[in-house]
């Protein structure tokens, strides 16, 4: 059943393909609206920087470009959350759903969504922005051949998340081409109606 703890929380569910913008645009959010950011992307690797057994596994997966199982990532993202539940102004969730279990297993365990915020970037422009951060990121899936896959299970899994939730009325679609200031007045726009 839904986390009581959660009940009244806002939550945003942030969606996007790989280099959309998306974790960028949540620290802007959060300095100018202070809600608590998770990014699931984040949780996973700072599991794999733990030097766990389990981490051991999930590098294993991102570095393919594929999704982490189902039951790990919720996990993970239950217990941050849970955590935050008393000081938190409301939820960036970021990286998930990625695949529609995902965001169907979220609302019967952990809680509801209140909007999704869907940042649309045509797939040049996110390999492009990805390729620059290979330069200096580090991480072990940003190389060209798992950018490629990470794209392919982009559109595969995520896009229909999205569309499932366009049909409840509850997306919110930010074209993310240009800079990063062009885009996040778009967003501001959207969140200082709210
Ligand atoms: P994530 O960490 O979510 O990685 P990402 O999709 O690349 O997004 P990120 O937030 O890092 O990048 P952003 O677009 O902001 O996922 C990594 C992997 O973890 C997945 O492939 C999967 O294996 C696993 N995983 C994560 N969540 C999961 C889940 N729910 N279920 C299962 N598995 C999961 O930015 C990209 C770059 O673009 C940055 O360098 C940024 O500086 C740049 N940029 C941003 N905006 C720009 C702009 N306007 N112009 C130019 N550059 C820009």
């Amino acid at each position: 059943a839904p986390c009581s703890e959660l009940a009244h929380a806002k939550i945003y569910f942030v969606l996007g393909g790989p280099g959309s913008g998306k974790g960028t645009q949540c620290d802007k959010i959060v300095a100018k609206y202070g809600f608590t950011h998770l990014s699931t992307g984040d949780l996973l690797r700072d599991e794999v920087a733990s030097g766990s057994e389990r981490g051991k596994q999930l590098t294993a997966i991102m570095e393919k470009g594929e999704l982490v199982s189902l039951e790990t990532v919720l996990t993970l993202l239950r217990e941050a959350m849970l955590k935050k539940a008393k000081e938190s102004k409301g939820f960036l969730i970021d990286g998930y759903p990625r695949e529609l279990d995902q965001g169907k297993r979220f609302e019967a365990d952990v809680s509801h969504v209140d909007s999704v915020i869907y940042f649309h970037v045509a797939d040049e422009t996110m390999k492009k922005r990805l390729m620059k951060r290979a330069e200096t990121s580090g991480r072990v899936d940003d190389n060209e051949e798992t950018i490629v896959k990470r794209l392919k299970t982009f559109h595969d899994l995520t896009q229909p998340v999205v569309d499932y939730y366009a049909k409840q009325n509850k997306v919110i679609q930010i074209e993310a081409e240009g800079t990063v200031d062009e885009i996040f007045k778009k967003v501001e726009s959207y969140l200082d109606k709210k």
